[in-house]
């Protein structure tokens, strides 16, 4: 990318020939998926145009799904995914599918806490009056690139500390004695909101699917209710099907 000035492609309006520009920059590999982008007042510097022409070209970027924006922390060029096969037959975790592919994984702490619960989790973890619930929403991340938003719900009994989960919710359930053991997992598809794009890094309205997940403990209980965004660019879910008898 460099840091002299930059020389645009004449012809058009000022915003379009920095956005193909940037493109060109983005496919030729002068900008590589997560590199971030200079700030607008630079840019507009090198480039020699106003800063309205850099956000008018920023944002069609944005939208186009080949720039990110984070609050607070600037413009990145997106990463496109690895596609996943997922299998919907097995009862594995996050943690566990990824170290399966030898891929690694990290978690970005979107909120964890001990909260009153909604009528959604009283009703299907079981909850008796006045009980509150452990809440854990992270953005789930695979060799750095966002594949889905995960907010987990526990009852207090089976979690009662939020913070006691570091890497692995399933690992911190088996070491309590209480992993699940089955699970009733619903999937729908659903276009992503401008923040749940912002956080996985593409364009606002992609395609995502929408997950939730049901477990149960040996006995019965519900463990966990888990509702997540998952990008639809980046799985696809697979099962085995049987002729039925
Ligand atoms: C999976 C589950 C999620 C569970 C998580 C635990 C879906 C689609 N999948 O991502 O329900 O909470 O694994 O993963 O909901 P962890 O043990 O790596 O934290």
């Amino acid at each position: 990318f460099g840091s002299g000035p930059i020389t645009l492609p004449s012809g058009g309006p000022l915003y379009l020939q920095l956005k193909r520009w940037l493109e060109d920059a983005i496919a030729n590999g002068g900008i590589k998926p997560g590199d971030a982008l200079p700030s607008e007042r630079d840019l507009a510097l090198r480039v020699d145009v106003s800063r309205v022409t850099v956000r008018k070209a920023v944002q069609q970027l944005v939208q186009d799904g080949l720039l990110v924006q984070r609050h607070g922390s600037g413009t990145f060029v997106a990463t496109p995914a690895p596609r996943v096969e997922q299998s919907l037959s097995q009862l594995t975790s996050f943690t566990e599918d990824m170290a399966r592919r030898g891929m690694a994984v990290r978690s970005q702490w979107l909120d964890r806490g001990v909260y009153p619960p909604s009528p959604q989790e009283t009703m299907v973890l079981g909850l008796t009056a006045g009980e509150q619930v452990s809440r854990i929403a992270r953005l789930r991340l695979s060799q750095e690139t966002p594949l889905a938003i995960e907010r987990a719900s526990l009852s207090t009994q089976i979690l009662p500390d939020p913070a006691a989960v570091r890497d692995s919710l399933y690992a911190c359930l088996e070491q309590a004695g209480s992993r699940p053991i089955r699970a009733i997992q619903r999937i729908r598809a659903a276009n992503l909101e401008a923040d749940e794009a912002a956080l996985l890094g593409v364009a606002p309205g992609a395609a995502g699917l929408y997950i939730e997940r049901v477990s149960y403990l040996a006995n019965g209980r519900v463990a966990e209710l888990t509702r997540s965004t998952y990008r639809g660019d980046a799985y696809d879910f697979v099962a085995e099907l049987r002729l039925g008898d």
